[in-house]
Protein backbone atom coordinates (compact mmCIF):
# COMPACT_ATOMS: atom_id res chain seq x y z
CA UNK A 1 0.00 0.00 0.00
CA UNK A 2 0.85 3.29 0.33
CA UNK A 3 2.49 3.12 -3.77
CA UNK A 4 1.00 5.48 -6.53
CA UNK A 5 1.53 4.40 -9.99
CA UNK A 6 2.66 7.64 -11.24
CA UNK A 7 5.14 7.09 -13.84
CA UNK A 8 8.15 8.68 -13.42
CA UNK A 9 9.13 11.53 -15.61
CA UNK A 10 13.03 10.44 -15.80
CA UNK A 11 13.24 6.70 -14.98
CA UNK A 12 16.38 6.68 -15.18
CA UNK A 13 17.62 9.30 -12.95
CA UNK A 14 18.36 8.42 -9.42
CA UNK A 15 15.61 10.79 -8.31
CA UNK A 16 13.51 9.60 -10.76
CA UNK A 17 10.25 11.94 -10.70
CA UNK A 18 12.65 14.98 -11.10
CA UNK A 19 11.33 16.30 -14.92
CA UNK A 20 14.45 17.55 -15.79
CA UNK A 21 18.03 17.01 -14.43
CA UNK A 22 19.34 18.83 -11.85
CA UNK A 23 22.58 19.89 -13.20
CA UNK A 24 21.16 21.31 -16.51
CA UNK A 25 18.44 24.09 -15.03
CA UNK A 26 18.53 26.25 -12.02
CA UNK A 27 14.46 25.61 -12.36
CA UNK A 28 12.96 22.12 -12.29
CA UNK A 29 10.89 22.17 -15.50
CA UNK A 30 10.26 25.04 -17.74
CA UNK A 31 7.06 26.46 -17.66
CA UNK A 32 6.94 27.85 -20.98
CA UNK A 33 8.85 26.04 -23.61
CA UNK A 34 9.33 26.96 -27.54
CA UNK A 35 10.05 25.20 -30.80
CA UNK A 36 12.52 25.24 -33.57
CA UNK A 37 12.36 22.56 -36.66
CA UNK A 38 15.43 22.47 -39.11
CA UNK A 39 16.69 20.46 -41.91
CA UNK A 40 20.30 20.27 -42.03
CA UNK A 41 21.13 16.46 -44.10
CA UNK A 42 20.42 13.54 -42.36
CA UNK A 43 18.72 14.16 -39.22
CA UNK A 44 20.74 11.83 -36.57
CA UNK A 45 23.78 13.94 -36.77
CA UNK A 46 21.50 17.27 -35.23
CA UNK A 47 19.52 15.58 -33.16
CA UNK A 48 22.68 14.34 -31.19
CA UNK A 49 24.13 17.68 -31.18
CA UNK A 50 21.06 19.81 -30.36
CA UNK A 51 20.33 17.23 -27.74
CA UNK A 52 22.96 17.97 -25.76
CA UNK A 53 22.60 21.32 -25.62
CA UNK A 54 21.71 22.48 -21.89
CA UNK A 55 18.48 24.48 -22.32
CA UNK A 56 16.94 21.98 -24.93
CA UNK A 57 14.19 20.14 -23.42
CA UNK A 58 13.57 17.38 -26.05
CA UNK A 59 14.25 16.39 -29.69
CA UNK A 60 12.57 15.02 -32.23
CA UNK A 61 13.08 13.75 -35.85
CA UNK A 62 10.58 13.85 -38.43
CA UNK A 63 10.03 14.65 -42.34
CA UNK A 64 8.60 17.99 -42.98
CA UNK A 65 8.49 20.77 -45.78
CA UNK A 66 6.37 18.92 -48.04
CA UNK A 67 3.03 17.97 -49.41
CA UNK A 68 3.20 14.53 -49.80
CA UNK A 69 0.33 13.19 -46.87
CA UNK A 70 1.97 10.62 -44.02
CA UNK A 71 5.37 10.70 -45.18
CA UNK A 72 7.76 7.62 -43.80
CA UNK A 73 11.02 7.26 -44.74
CA UNK A 74 11.08 5.14 -47.16
CA UNK A 75 8.46 6.96 -48.92
CA UNK A 76 9.21 10.56 -48.29
CA UNK A 77 7.54 12.44 -51.56
CA UNK A 78 9.02 16.17 -51.27
CA UNK A 79 9.38 16.11 -47.84
CA UNK A 80 12.74 16.64 -46.18
CA UNK A 81 14.43 15.55 -42.79
CA UNK A 82 14.55 17.59 -40.24
CA UNK A 83 15.20 17.65 -36.20
CA UNK A 84 12.56 19.39 -34.03
CA UNK A 85 13.97 21.02 -31.11
CA UNK A 86 11.94 22.25 -27.75
CA UNK A 87 13.79 24.62 -25.73
CA UNK A 88 13.57 26.59 -22.90
CA UNK A 89 14.01 30.74 -23.56
CA UNK A 90 15.50 31.55 -20.31
CA UNK A 91 18.49 29.09 -21.14
CA UNK A 92 18.55 29.55 -24.82
CA UNK A 93 17.41 31.58 -27.99
CA UNK A 94 16.20 31.08 -31.34
CA UNK A 95 19.45 32.99 -32.18
CA UNK A 96 21.60 30.55 -30.64
CA UNK A 97 20.37 27.84 -32.22
CA UNK A 98 20.68 29.57 -35.20
CA UNK A 99 24.16 29.46 -34.53
CA UNK A 100 24.62 26.11 -34.15
CA UNK A 101 22.49 25.12 -37.07
CA UNK A 102 24.51 27.39 -39.61
CA UNK A 103 27.78 25.90 -37.82
CA UNK A 104 27.15 22.81 -38.69
CA UNK A 105 26.05 21.48 -42.37
CA UNK A 106 26.71 22.75 -45.74
CA UNK A 107 24.71 25.52 -46.50
CA UNK A 108 26.47 27.20 -49.12
CA UNK A 109 25.43 24.79 -51.59
CA UNK A 110 22.65 23.35 -52.48
CA UNK A 111 21.82 19.27 -50.94
CA UNK A 112 22.11 16.53 -53.40
CA UNK A 113 18.59 15.42 -52.26
CA UNK A 114 15.30 17.00 -51.62
CA UNK A 115 15.30 14.72 -48.84
CA UNK A 116 18.85 16.61 -46.77
CA UNK A 117 18.10 20.05 -48.18
CA UNK A 118 19.15 23.56 -45.78
CA UNK A 119 15.66 24.48 -44.50
CA UNK A 120 14.17 26.94 -41.43
CA UNK A 121 10.75 26.02 -40.74
CA UNK A 122 9.62 28.91 -39.02
CA UNK A 123 7.13 28.24 -36.36
CA UNK A 124 5.91 32.16 -36.34
CA UNK A 125 6.25 34.94 -37.90
CA UNK A 126 9.23 36.60 -35.74
CA UNK A 127 11.25 33.17 -35.99
CA UNK A 128 10.36 33.96 -39.91
CA UNK A 129 11.75 37.44 -39.91
CA UNK A 130 14.64 36.51 -37.94
CA UNK A 131 15.84 33.88 -40.13
CA UNK A 132 15.47 35.99 -43.40
CA UNK A 133 17.82 38.80 -41.03
CA UNK A 134 20.25 36.32 -39.89
CA UNK A 135 21.04 34.73 -43.30
CA UNK A 136 21.17 37.79 -45.07
CA UNK A 137 24.01 38.89 -41.89
CA UNK A 138 25.54 35.58 -43.06
CA UNK A 139 25.75 36.08 -46.65
CA UNK A 140 26.92 39.22 -46.21
CA UNK A 141 30.01 37.95 -43.83
CA UNK A 142 30.58 35.37 -45.56
CA UNK A 143 30.35 36.85 -48.90
CA UNK A 144 29.06 33.31 -49.86
CA UNK A 145 25.04 32.86 -50.96
CA UNK A 146 23.07 30.65 -48.56
CA UNK A 147 21.26 27.47 -49.76
CA UNK A 148 19.02 27.70 -46.81
CA UNK A 149 15.53 27.87 -47.62
CA UNK A 150 13.34 29.13 -44.92
CA UNK A 151 9.26 28.24 -45.13
CA UNK A 152 6.17 28.67 -43.03
CA UNK A 153 5.75 25.17 -40.69
CA UNK A 154 1.88 24.53 -41.42
CA UNK A 155 0.45 23.06 -37.76
CA UNK A 156 0.21 19.60 -38.89
CA UNK A 157 3.67 20.37 -41.38
CA UNK A 158 5.73 18.09 -39.15
CA UNK A 159 5.30 14.19 -38.86
CA UNK A 160 7.56 12.22 -36.59
CA UNK A 161 9.80 9.49 -37.88
CA UNK A 162 10.16 5.91 -37.26
CA UNK A 163 10.94 4.91 -34.30
CA UNK A 164 14.44 3.30 -35.57
CA UNK A 165 15.39 6.77 -36.00
CA UNK A 166 14.70 8.55 -33.07
CA UNK A 167 17.84 9.30 -30.82
CA UNK A 168 20.06 7.23 -33.26
CA UNK A 169 23.69 7.30 -31.75
CA UNK A 170 21.97 6.14 -28.37
CA UNK A 171 19.75 3.50 -29.54
CA UNK A 172 23.01 2.07 -31.73
CA UNK A 173 25.46 2.54 -28.67
CA UNK A 174 25.59 -1.45 -27.18
CA UNK A 175 23.77 -2.27 -24.02
CA UNK A 176 22.90 1.10 -23.34
CA UNK A 177 20.38 1.63 -26.07
CA UNK A 178 18.46 -1.51 -25.60
CA UNK A 179 18.52 -0.76 -21.35
CA UNK A 180 17.36 2.74 -22.08
CA UNK A 181 14.44 1.68 -24.71
CA UNK A 182 13.13 -0.65 -22.27
CA UNK A 183 13.21 1.63 -19.00
CA UNK A 184 11.37 4.52 -21.18
CA UNK A 185 9.15 2.67 -23.50
CA UNK A 186 7.15 5.20 -24.78
CA UNK A 187 8.43 7.68 -23.29
CA UNK A 188 11.80 7.73 -25.09
CA UNK A 189 11.23 9.80 -27.34
CA UNK A 190 10.04 12.53 -25.42
CA UNK A 191 12.84 12.19 -22.44
CA UNK A 192 15.33 15.12 -21.66
CA UNK A 193 17.77 12.78 -20.33
CA UNK A 194 18.11 10.04 -23.35
CA UNK A 195 18.41 13.34 -25.87
CA UNK A 196 21.38 14.84 -23.47
CA UNK A 197 22.89 11.09 -23.46
CA UNK A 198 22.41 10.59 -27.63
CA UNK A 199 24.39 13.99 -27.37
CA UNK A 200 27.33 12.70 -25.07
CA UNK A 201 27.79 9.39 -26.65
CA UNK A 202 27.81 11.41 -30.14
CA UNK A 203 30.73 13.11 -28.38
CA UNK A 204 28.66 16.43 -27.95
CA UNK A 205 28.94 18.25 -24.47
CA UNK A 206 31.58 19.29 -22.09
CA UNK A 207 33.19 16.45 -20.05
CA UNK A 208 31.84 18.17 -16.69
CA UNK A 209 28.25 17.73 -17.66
CA UNK A 210 28.45 14.42 -18.96
CA UNK A 211 29.99 13.46 -15.74
CA UNK A 212 27.29 15.37 -13.61
CA UNK A 213 24.76 13.56 -15.50
CA UNK A 214 26.72 10.01 -15.46
CA UNK A 215 26.59 10.69 -11.34
CA UNK A 216 22.41 11.51 -11.34
CA UNK A 217 21.94 7.88 -12.99
CA UNK A 218 20.48 5.04 -11.60
CA UNK A 219 21.55 2.35 -14.17
CA UNK A 220 23.78 -0.95 -13.78
CA UNK A 221 27.15 -1.02 -13.85
CA UNK A 222 27.60 -1.82 -17.05
CA UNK A 223 25.56 0.45 -18.81
CA UNK A 224 27.60 3.30 -17.11
CA UNK A 225 30.58 1.60 -18.48
CA UNK A 226 29.30 1.35 -21.73
CA UNK A 227 28.03 5.03 -21.66
CA UNK A 228 31.49 6.25 -20.73
CA UNK A 229 33.24 4.44 -23.19
CA UNK A 230 31.09 6.67 -25.64
CA UNK A 231 31.69 9.65 -23.96
N1 LIG B 1 23.53 7.56 -43.06
C1 LIG B 1 22.55 7.17 -44.00
C2 LIG B 1 21.48 8.20 -44.08
C3 LIG B 1 20.52 8.01 -43.02
S1 LIG B 1 19.61 9.31 -42.81
C4 LIG B 1 18.44 8.99 -41.72
C5 LIG B 1 23.21 7.04 -45.33
O1 LIG B 1 24.34 7.47 -45.43
O2 LIG B 1 22.58 6.50 -46.23
O3 LIG B 1 19.10 9.84 -43.99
Amino acid sequence: MGRTDRTPAEPALRNSDAPFPSSESASTSPDETRTATFGMGCFWGPDARFGALEGVVRTRVGYAGGTEPEPSYYALGDHTEVVQVEYDPDELSYDDLLDVFWANHRWASSAPKRQYRSVVLAHDDEQFETVRRRRGALEERTGQSAATEIESLADDGFTLAEDYHQKYELRSTPVVGDELEALYGDTFVDSTVVARLNGFVAGHGATDRRETLLAELDLEPTVISELRRGF
